[in-house]
């Protein structure tokens, strides 16, 4: 079955790591109700939602993308690039290790999940402000033994690699022309943000289904028109705080939880 882990909002989601957008005031009650209905979508696509307790201290911990990166052989924890999401990986990993057996990333290595877009066998991971060189290193040594492989991808002016590009499918791309060069994707279709919607490029793909954010409507027809079904959800205070669609869930196959 279907698992997805998701964590409750904190309650200091107000002060979370902002690097490429502006810091608007957040309604975390709000913010809340949301993470709630999208937690519903994802149970109503058929996954089980587990849920960990909010941490209060760690204003990002809703974003559980990016401490861990889950294979269908195997779990990295990650060491994510801001220092203050470090903590964050503890809880997840306690949960992960029922599923999968575990590896980490470690010092001077840094990677957020959120650089990290797998397409079957390749883990393509952003260049970005979060993710070195050595984490990227660290990463393919953990996983190649199981046949993946890792790619690097230059990006700007976003946060993370899926900011920028997520996959429709295992040949169609959504991406952020601004933000990624197409051309670092060979043999990929590319289906374009519409160019009024900058932040529309990550969608959450569960099956054959993308779940994005309700506000991006021209995009949205974009992809309903080459054919795939979409779910939206409204996340518009997780927004504010950087994240969208992918980064709120870690979403994988697993025998159902004792
Ligand atoms: C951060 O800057 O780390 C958070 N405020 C947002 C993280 C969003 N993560 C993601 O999209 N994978």
């Amino acid at each position: 079955m279907r698992i997805a882990i998701t964590r409750e909002v904190s309650p200091s989601l107000g002060d979370c790591q902002l690097t490429h957008v502006a810091r608007a005031p957040i309604d975390v009650a709000r913010a809340d109700a949301q993470h709630r209905a999208y937690q519903r979508a994802l149970s109503a696509l058929g996954c089980r939602v587990l849920v960990l307790e909010a941490e209060p201290s760690m204003p990002d911990a809703v974003f559980v993308e990016d401490v861990a990166i889950v294979l269908d052989e195997v779990a990295v924890m990650t060491r994510p690039g801001a220092e203050s999401r470090r903590g964050e990986g503890a809880s997840v990993a306690e949960l992960l290790r029922r599923y999968r057996p575990l590896r980490a990333i470690e010092s001077p290595g840094t990677l957020d999940g959120g650089d990290v877009l797998r397409v079957g066998r390749t883990l393509y991971v952003g260049q970005s402000g979060r993710s070195n060189a050595e984490g990227s290193a660290q990463l393919q040594a953990a996983i190649e033994e199981f046949g993946y492989h890792v790619q690097s991808v230059p990006i700007h002016g976003c946060l993370h690699l899926k900011s920028a590009v997520t996959a429709l499918s295992d040949d169609t791309l959504l991406l952020q022309p601004a933000w990624i060069d197409a051309a670092s994707f060979p043999g990929f279709a590319v289906i374009e943000v519409d160019p009024a919607e900058e932040h529309a490029a990550n969608i959450l793909r569960i099956g054959d289904v993308a779940v994005m954010p309700a506000c991006f409507p021209r995009t949205a027809q974009r992809i309903r028109d080459a054919g795939f079904e979409v779910v939206t959800v409204d996340v518009t205070e997780l927004q504010k705080a950087e994240g969208a669609t992918t980064c709120c869930s870690l979403i994988f196959e697993g025998a159902a939880a004792s």
